[in-house]
């Protein structure tokens, strides 16, 4: 083989400097190129997918220009380097962006133009990578952009997801799920390495003896192992010549046959572990299962941290030797506590594989850690039970019971005789089966520990993490989370984007504390023209979406109320739905005539396993179909279901919003992220103090925000002191009318039992305590109604919004992560005859 030890630690030559040429002539030139040599295709028989992979490839050529000139910076500079570890990456569509952040809009459009194609259209083509749920996946992919754009070295590692999040349709009012297969017609961004995989073992038992020099060591005997292979998406920051690297991995089987199965004649066997193997990275599980504690989830957890792993220790070996220095290299983020078996893993490397002591271990691996909560709510902490635990990684179980005992010592040196305490935070729960606690887990191995919300990071020191906190208060630091101006501004709102470049200059897109320039423009009465004429624009856009998704047509003069997330109790869907039958019931009485019209949108995904979430979708849909074709409400309210909500529909719906619904249960929802996005987009927000709303509401000032309903502390006395939601059903006239609607048959075909599970939960239990917020809420919407019938005043309110939001970029979020927890310094990279910088 190549002898490359020979040439460790040398520079052999430098990356390809060949010069990209962006000109209009140059890119049609390189797109039929393309056509003919990744397609086989002239032009008179390509595809629009075909000239959509095309035009991905001349992309791609340009961006991994950037990313070798990157790597091989970073490999020069032995630069310290970010490793982001989460089990959910929801990039969204690549191509727009890649272009944005090249700064070669105008040059495609005018080159695909030529060639008698329209750039939106081939932009259309693309099928979203939808590898993560929701706001953590999200969450994840922004920061991948922030850290380019900051010009941080970082690694993304995560999960290729054979099948993402599945596409819902909606059939007679029902979610309905559908495969996503998202690799049918190909994707261009990725490149496999399958000469760089892994091997992972699983299974098995452990031996204990003694080595050559008489040390006493643990050797796993591993069951069966399975072959990790990477693909690389790399993800260019905006105009800068950085490109970082997405690496998920894909199982694969060992040996294409099981050999000795085969000689043996058993050939099914043989392609049973072969499938066996590949399903490790089948399917991406949703959140909010009820009973998610599968086998092979835990595999796909373990799977994609010991790939990542190898993989960083690798790099590491590239340049040193000495693994005390790990820490001084790399930083290891843990997104929630998916990937949390890292602590354990990077325990075995250093102790089996590396021949440490413990104590030497246990410091390089405190000191590589650091750990993202995500959530309060108890049901989505991750626990395993200890006997499945146990046979998916034995020698892993024993590594956790070494550590737990260890840091039981501690705690009860620290605080002496405290049974209580040492239980609760213990890694093992005893509380009925024995189970490993995840999230303990994380916080004993990490040396830093954050929430995403100034809210939240207070409640996980009050509350889940308490113990914790006692212990150690200097690992907490609150690192509220932020969004992507590039994709959710720049892309999705391109005519925002130009206004507001045009008034304070491009320099904000990067600076978004810039965007204060803004804030004279609220009293420009010119100004706020141009701006609800840029909002107008973006509802008629959206309004042909919903024409062409639904085959409903709805009127962009009417105020858009949007709610886009994913469906759940504390997010609080059926609270908004409460509010649209109160409000129309009150049209049909002759009453609010005065008010505005609206289109109340909704969009969002339920897990195929929540049952009340199912039926909230349900009751959205038999709403509207009341509402909408209801004579005598005449077009005042429409109610409109978007299926499939995604980052790429998402890309069209939060420009368009006039109001931004965050009504979730104070207390429950951790920071929201969709928040951001649509105050960024000029939308006002109707919300709770929960999660990132209480910043939001600070920054932009409460005289521009509805604010409504109880607060956290509030929801917790009420809870304490015995909240009864019969009483406040019983008080309220209007609340038991629109229950009794529902529970009349009304919204489901006259069928009474249909919405029966929902109304029973709310009026037994109301864990999120809809009803006590609920009239509350319908007033803060007739101020809604009442703001909107000023125009000049709520695009005032709209352009003091997007002026104040500018603390909300992830660029922000990455630089504090930076700064407080990562201690990472950006490395700019030099790409030989090009100019990156756009400005
Ligand atoms: C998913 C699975 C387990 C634990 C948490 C999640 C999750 O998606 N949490 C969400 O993370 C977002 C990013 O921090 C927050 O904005 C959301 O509030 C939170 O629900």
């Amino acid at each position: 083989s190549f002898p490359m030890e020979k040439f460790r630690g040398t520079i052999l030559h430098h990356p390809p400097s060949h010069c990209f040429d962006n000109s209009v002539e140059s890119i049609k030139a390189d797109l039929t190129e393309k056509l003919f040599s990744m397609r086989a295709k002239f032009p008179e028989v390509a595809t629009l997918n075909d000239y959509y992979l095309a035009l991905s490839y001349v992309v791609r050529d340009r961006v991994l220009h950037r990313w070798i000139h990157s790597a091989h910076t970073y490999f020069q500079q032995a630069s310290r380097t970010v490793v982001y570890l989460s089990a959910e990456y929801l990039m969204g569509p690549q191509l727009g962006n890649n272009i944005l952040n090249l700064g070669i809009r105008k040059q495609v459009e005018q080159a695909v133009a030529e060639m008698g194609l329209s750039l939106e259209d081939l932009l259309e083509q693309e099928e979203e990578p939808g590898l993560g749920n929701g706001g953590l996946g999200r969450l994840a992919a922004c920061y991948l952009d922030s850290l380019a754009t900051l010009q941080i070295p970082a690694f993304g590692y995560g999960i290729r997801y054979e099948f993402g999040i599945f596409d819902q349709q909606i059939k007679d009012g029902w979610q309905v799920e559908v495969t996503d297969r998202w690799l049918r017609l190909g994707n261009p961004w990725e490149v496999p390495h399958p000469e760089r995989r892994y091997e992972v073992r699983f299974g098995g038992h452990t031996e204990a003896g003694y080595d050559a020099q008489g040390r006493y060591r643990v050797r796993w005997v591993p069951e069966r192992s399975v072959m990790g292979t990477p693909f690389d998406t790399p993800v260019l920051g905006y105009g800068v010549g950085n490109a970082i690297i997405l690496r998920l991995w894909q199982a694969e089987a060992r040996e294409s046959f099981d050999f000795q199965a085969f000689n043996l004649g058993n050939y099914y066997k043989a392609v049973d572990d072969k499938v066996m193997s590949e399903n490790i990275t089948k399917v991406l599980y949703p959140n909010d299962e009820p009973e998610a504690g599968r086998r092979l989830r835990l595999e796909q957890q373990y799977f994609f941290v010991a790939c990542s792993l190898a993989d960083m220790l690798r790099i590491f070996f590239q340049r040193d030797t000495d693994l005390d220095r790990l820490p001084d290299k790399f930083v290891v983020q843990l997104n929630d506590t998916h990937p949390a078996v890292a602590v354990a893993e990077m325990m075995r490397l250093l102790i089996d594989d590396n021949g440490l002591e413990w104590d030497r271990a246990w410091k390089i691996t405190t000191g590589v850690f650091a750990y993202t909560n995500h959530t309060l709510l108890p049901e989505a902490l991750e626990t395993w039970n200890v006997d499945l635990f146990g046979k998916v990684l034995p020698r892993h179980l024993e590594i956790i019971y070494e550590i737990n005992h260890r840091f039981l010592m501690e705690v009860n040196r620290f605080f002496p005789g405290d049974a209580g305490r040492l239980s609760r935070m213990s890694l093992f729960s005893e509380a009925g089966e024995k189970r490993v606690r995840m999230a303990n887990l994380a916080c004993v191995g990490s040396r830093a520990i954050n929430g995403v919300a100034a809210l939240h990071t207070d409640l996980l020191k009050q509350t889940v993490l308490k113990d914790f906190h006692e212990l150690w208060p200097e690992k907490f630091s609150n690192k509220t989370n932020g969004v992507t101006p590039r994709r959710f501004m720049a892309l999705a709102n391109p005519g925002l984007a130009d206004l507001i470049t045009q008034s304070i200059g491009a320099t904000w897109l990067r600076d978004m504390d810039r965007l204060k320039g803004l804030e004279p423009f609220a009293r420009d009465n010119a100004f706020r023209d141009q701006w609800a004429e840029v909002k107008h624009q973006c509802k008629v856009r959206l309004a042909a979406m919903i024409r062409k998704k639904t085959g409903m047509a709805v009127d962009p003069d009417t105020l858009f109320d949007i709610q886009v997330k994913r469906i759940h109790e504390y997010k609080r869907q059926h609270l908004n739905v409460l509010n649209i039958i109160t409000h129309y019931r009150r049209l049909k009485q002759g009453l609010d005539m005065d008010a505005p019209a609206r289109t109340f949108i909704f969009g969002g995904k339920a897990a195929p396993g929540y049952v009340l979430a199912k039926l909230m979708i349900r009751l959205i849909t038999g709403v509207a179909d009341v509402v909408n074709h209801d004579p005598d409400i005449n077009g005042r309210i429409k109610v409109v279901f978007y299926p499939d909500f995604n980052v790429k529909n998402a890309q069209h719906i939060y420009p368009a919003a006039d109001l931004s619904e965050q009504i979730s249960t104070a207390g429950k929802e951790a920071s929201g992220t969709g928040n951001m996005k649509f105050a960024l987009n000029g939308a006002l927000t109707i919300g709770t103090l929960d999660g990132a709303n209480v910043e939001i509401c600070q920054a932009v000032g409460p005289e521009n925000f509805f604010l409504f309903g109880l607060t956290a502390d509030q929801v917790a006395a009420t809870r304490q002191a015995g909240y009864r939601p019969c009483d406040v059903y019983d008080g309220n006239e209007e609340l038991r009318a629109a229950m009794g609607m529902i529970s009349g048959g009304l919204f489901s075909g006259g069928d009474p039992g249909m919405f029966a599970p929902l109304i029973d939960s709310l009026l037994n239990e109301d864990r999120f305590m809809v009803l006590a917020d609920y009239a509350a809420y319908v007033q803060c919407q007739e101020q809604v109604g009442r703001a909107f019938l000023k125009p000049d005043h709520w695009h005032a309110m709209s352009i003091l919004n997007v002026a104040r939001m500018g603390m909300f970029s992830s660029d922000r979020s990455i630089a504090e992560y930076c700064r407080d927890i990562w201690h990472v310094e950006p490395v700019p990279v030099v790409v030989p005859d090009e100019t990156c910088d756009i400005d």
